[in-house]
């Protein structure tokens, strides 16, 4: 066995690991500071071709910090079916990464061994890298991992994160997802909705054309690369391009998001149809400001809600018995599970934050729609469900409304990017809805009306110290958390909030809504200072908003 490890070992040292560094694999991958990262990616090239002869399937791994700072970088891998990579692996890619040198022979033996890799298979990996500077070198290092340990790669270039899922999905699924070339991605999902925007002739000029914030990165160049493909149906004017502003800096998803204002960069007319992208383009927000000028955001939950709402139309009408159940996190706003589970009457489940864990609670229904508040999402069809509908659609004995519905589904089946949240996908798949539905945005909003809330973050010594329960919905230590929240919360209407460590800083996140937005945030700072006070807080306490 060594023998086949003995030039991974050698290419290794060109990959120096600095002395001491201890990185972890977390919610999304290894992110930080691009400068720690060479020897994180060398050794994930190495993991990806074990994980590829395990599994003899292709394995994706994505270069990208999604939303973090410019100067930051990160890396995931992407298991056979365009997923998550499985928890166990994430183990193993901590294992690897923080061995030093003269132990990685032992870190990589000992995931071989337990895992029963057998080292003579062939290994294939797809590498895929966004926009930031630091990205060619980091991706060039993990093709560099997949060399030396003899596995086929295949660079893609830049692509988004979830670009690179489905290509890794159509790989392993002998075409039948999909082609695995950029070319078939866009054919796919462009065909899909041309044709389910044929059925919408009625729309303006105007309710045709779409401002989206390319976040200064990847999701701008390729909007830029897939315009053509849908001129006839939809303009999309891109703002951060990418060409002169900095990549994520006061822009994209998760700064309109976090901030409840549109970013810099892009000028806005009352009305205007705006989203926003954020880095890596698996994530999409939308908004609007209407004519006092007043900002409105339409994040994950609404999105979940307008495909909700457009799914379960076309079940009915197409006559299928199909079960569709919308997955939320903690973050989701409370009127919008309301509305979910009391006025449409849908399954609401709640997760732990994190795609895996949405992702996997939706593989549970005909249909599950899944989207964090944060804008990331999708919609996953049962293999029986996909059935069901193209045997329908296919049934010459029903009548034209069935018929039409079926189809629809079909198509809206075919814009979808199943693998993961996918901001290029959910956007036409959106615009789609709208169009057919014949839908303004104001209108889209006024389903139901968000409760106020706040976000903020605490530093604190050692934020492992919380540990939460009920999908991070109540904490169970530090002693006399919860009761504390349970106490603040009783003096808002409508209130609720909670506090989790987060998995991608090094920090305590607080939420919390109520019925205005001042309630909102005066509980989310008494929440953040409980928190400062019971879970070792550092620094200045946190001082209120107003
Ligand atoms: C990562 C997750 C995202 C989650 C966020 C929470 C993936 C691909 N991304 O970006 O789903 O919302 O982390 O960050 O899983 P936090 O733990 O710092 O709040
Ligand atoms: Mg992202």
């Amino acid at each position: 066995m060594t023998a086949h490890f003995e030039e991974a070992l050698k290419q290794s040292s060109l990959h120096p690991k600095p002395a001491g560094l201890i990185l972890e694999y977390g919610t999304s991958g290894f992110r930080t500071n691009a400068k720690q990262l060479d020897h994180i990616m060398f050794r994930m090239g190495l993991l990806a071709t074990l994980r590829s002869k395990k599994t003899k399937a292709t394995i994706g791994v994505m270069v990208t910090a999604s939303h973090n700072p410019e100067e930051d970088n990160g890396v995931k891998l992407i298991d056979p079916m365009g997923e998550m990579v499985t928890p166990a692996w994430e183990g193993y890619a901590t294992q690897l990464a923080n061995a030093e040198q003269e132990d990685l022979l032992a870190a990589m033996k000992d995931i071989t061994g337990k895992e029963a890799i057998d080292i003579t298979q062939e290994a294939s990996v797809f590498v895929g890298k966004d926009t930031r500077g630091s990205s060619a070198s980091l991706s060039q290092s993990v093709l560099d991992g997949v060399n030396a340990l003899g596995g086929h790669s295949k660079n893609y270039g830049l692509v988004t994160t979830p670009q690179l899922h489905y290509m890794v999905c159509c790989q392993n699924t002998q075409g039948k997802y999909g082609e695995a070339t950029m070319d078939g991605y866009y054919s796919k999902l462009c065909t899909a909705f041309l044709h389910l925007t044929k059925h919408a002739s009625n729309r303006t000029d105007d309710q045709k054309h779409l401002c989206v914030d390319g976040a200064n990165g990847i999701g701008a160049l390729k909007l830029q690369e897939m315009e053509s493909h849908v001129k006839k149906n939809l303009q999309i004017s891109i703002f951060n391009d990418g060409s002169k502003g900095k990549l994520n800096f006061q822009c994209g998803a998760d700064f309109v998001k976090v901030q409840q204002k549109p970013p810099a960069g892009i000028e806005i007319n009352p009305g205007d149809r705006c989203c926003s992208f954020d880095g890596d383009a698996d994530r999409i927000v939308y908004y609007y400001t209407d004519s006092q000028g007043c900002f409105h955001l339409l994040d994950g939950d609404k999105i979940a809600t307008l495909i909700c709402t457009y799914l379960k139309e076309l079940i009915n009408q197409a006559g299928l018995d199909l079960k569709i159940a919308v997955v939320q996190t903690a973050y989701a706003n409370g009127s919008s599970t309301r509305y979910l589970e009391d006025t449409m009457k849908v399954i609401v489940k709640c997760t732990k934050t994190g795609v895996k864990h949405l992702h996997h609670a939706a593989l549970e229904f005909d249909i599950g729609v899944y989207f964090e508040a944060n804008g990331h999402g999708t919609v996953l069809f049962s293999k029986a469900a996909e059935e069901m509908i193209q045997k329908l659609a296919e049934d010459s004995s029903i009548n034209d409304e069935r018929k039409k519905a079926a189809v629809l589904l079909q198509s809206t089946i075919t814009v979808i990017n199943q693998t993961v949240g996918d901001a290029i996908s959910d956007m036409l798949l959106i615009e789609a809805i709208l169009a057919i539905k014949g839908m303004t945005l104001q209108q889209w909003d006024a389903i139901y009306s968000d409760l106020p809330n706040r976000q903020l973050k605490v530093k604190v010594s050692d934020r492992r110290v919380i540990d939460t329960a009920d999908a991070e919905r109540r904490a169970v230590s530090p002693a006399g958390l919860q009761e504390a929240i349970d106490t603040l919360v009783k003096k808002y209407r409508q209130a609720r909030s909670f506090a989790r460590p987060s998995g991608t800083e090094d920090v305590v996140r607080v939420y919390a809504e109520a019925d205005t937005q001042e309630d909102a945030d005066a509980l989310a700072h008494e929440v953040s200072l409980a928190v400062y006070r019971l879970a070792g807080g550092v620094g200045d306490e946190p001082k209120p908003l107003h």
